[in-house]
């Protein structure tokens, strides 16, 4: 296969080489390394805030057809290279091609959608309470966003968070995951071919623990946009609140999905196997728990326990491969703690082992554990990997009780031919977003994402919802008497 080398950082309009570098490694076939990609370093943090400042002046005054034109450009680039990106994404992330593709279509439909969005940007015009004074309410951009993103979703969260910061007027400095700097490192390089002014989105690979924490710290920065885990979440809000930050958090999940006696079987099946592993549950909307009403519960799971030995694990570029490779050693060597654990502690474990295939990678079968409660670990922690835990409930109210006993509140979902159920399932659940006969995971692009508790922070993402974040309120006084 051939290599693929990012050119380096790109910072105020220029590709910067670094010597410091990264090795980009297949996680289907450790033998294949896929390029290397440069190393930020916290000097270059300064260097990419200072280039965001600056080109902030001209951004933020260019017309909203201008940040369209750009974005709708953007958009048709990324479509135009679907597979090939869609490829990459499967080699470096190992989700399948399938969803790799669908993943960057769905980047480049986010890029065209905000291009819209940028033509209707609105205000307010309010009474006000003396004779004549206007009072006009109008939204400006927020300043430099910093932008954070997780391995799991390579192209996808970047547009998401990108797109939106730039529609209102934003400028960017963005540090991707050190797993996936390949789709990154394209999708800077489509944004440079576009003609994107110099400094207006700047691009730092590089570590968390130091160019993510030097972008926190900036007190050139705005605020910040993070998708990844609770504990890393939790210190950036702290750093964040030291130099008065806007953030948003996206962080975990342990995503219910409920069972119900009276619901369509085949469609519940098809709702847990796809929640719980397909992207080989590397979501943080994943379904982890299923929760499955007693009545119908042993003939229901004797039916998940066929579907999931089925799922065909392997390449993430063959094209029978129905699931993935884990990302990466750590996080495998975690997933198969998390079954040895269970195992030692009595549960009934179905699948979960490591899976030597042809190629040296990093696969896994797929797991259920049978019997759990609640209060388990495998109930309780996010696990991110093709894990899923099956829970018995008596009824409604207790399925209901146990989805919305957790710390986290990102997406819960039910399967019922009842209206009354999803009716009241909809207004209970204590998440940021319910699902009804569909998984977990797989959201529209155009509506705001996002939930309560430990899973975010902040104001929604997605759809015009975003402009809560990536914009700031102004209320102007007028008196003309
Ligand atoms: C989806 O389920 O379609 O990190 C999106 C994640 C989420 C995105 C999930 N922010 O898994």
């Amino acid at each position: 296969m051939t290599m693929s080398f990012t050119k380096g950082l790109l910072i105020d309009g220029q590709w910067l080489p670094r010597d410091k570098t990264v090795e980009n490694i297949n996680p289907s076939d450790l033998s294949d390394v896929i390029g290397r990609a440069a190393c930020a370093g916290p000097g270059d943090v300064d260097l990419a805030v200072d280039a965001a400042n600056r080109a902030l002046a001209d951004w933020r005054q260019t017309t909203p057809q201008q940040r369209a034109d750009l974005l709708e450009a953007v958009g048709n680039a990324i479509l135009a290279r679907k597979e090939e990106i869609g490829h990459l994404l499967a080699r470096e992330e190992g989700k399948t091609l399938a969803e790799g593709i669908g993943e960057t279509a769905r980047a480049a439909q986010i890029f065209k959608f905000y291009a819209q969005e940028a033509l209707r940007i609105g205000g307010e015009l309010v009474a006000s309470l003396r004779p004549n004074v206007d009072i006009e309410i109008t939204r400006e951009p927020v300043g430099v966003v910093g932008i954070i993103t997780p391995w799991n979703f390579p192209i996808a969260i970047p547009a998401w968070k990108i797109a939106p910061a730039l529609a209102y007027g934003n400028t960017v400095v963005f540090k991707p995951a050190e797993l996936v700097p390949g789709c990154a490192g394209v999708l800077a390089q489509i944004l440079e071919d576009q003609d994107i002014p110099a400094g207006a989105f700047n691009f730092l690979p590089g570590p968390g623990r130091s160019v993510g924490q030097a972008m926190v710290e900036h007190p050139g920065i705005d605020a910040i946009s993070f998708t990844g885990s609770v504990p890393v979440g939790r210190r950036l809000a702290a750093a964040a609140a030291a130099t008065m930050k806007k953030i948003q958090l996206e962080m975990g999940g342990k995503n219910p999905m409920v069972v119900m006696a009276d619901a369509d079987l085949d469609l519940a099946i098809d709702c847990c196997v796809q929640g719980a592993f397909y992207s080989t549950g590397q979501r943080c909307t994943a379904s982890s728990r299923l929760i499955v009403e007693a009545s119908i519960h042993d003939e229901f799971v004797a039916r998940l326990k066929a579907a999931t030995t089925g799922l065909r694990v392997g390449d993430a570029l063959a094209p029978e491969t129905q699931i993935g490779p884990v990302v990466s050693a750590d996080q495998l060597e975690s997933n198969l703690r998390y079954v040895h654990n269970a195992k030692a502690d009595g549960v009934d474990v179905i699948g979960g082992d490591r899976l030597t295939l042809g190629k040296d990678g990093f696969f896994q079968q797929p797991a259920l554990f049978l019997g759990v409660d609640n209060q388990q670990t495998v109930s309780r922690e996010e696990i991110f990997g093709p894990c899923a835990a099956v829970i018995k409930a008596q009824d409604f109210d207790e399925a209901l009780q146990l989805a919305n006993d957790t710390e986290f509140g990102l997406c819960a979902g039910i399967c019922t031919s009842s209206l009354k159920h999803a009716r009241e399932f909809k207004r209970r659940s204590m998440s940021g977003m319910t699902m009804v006969n569909l998984p977990t995971a797989g959201v529209d692009y155009h509506v705001p994402f996002g939930g309560r508790k430990g899973s975010s922070y902040g104001p929604r993402e997605q759809g015009r919802y975003a402009a809560e974040f990536m914009t700031t309120v102004k209320t102007s006084y007028t008196f003309a008497g």
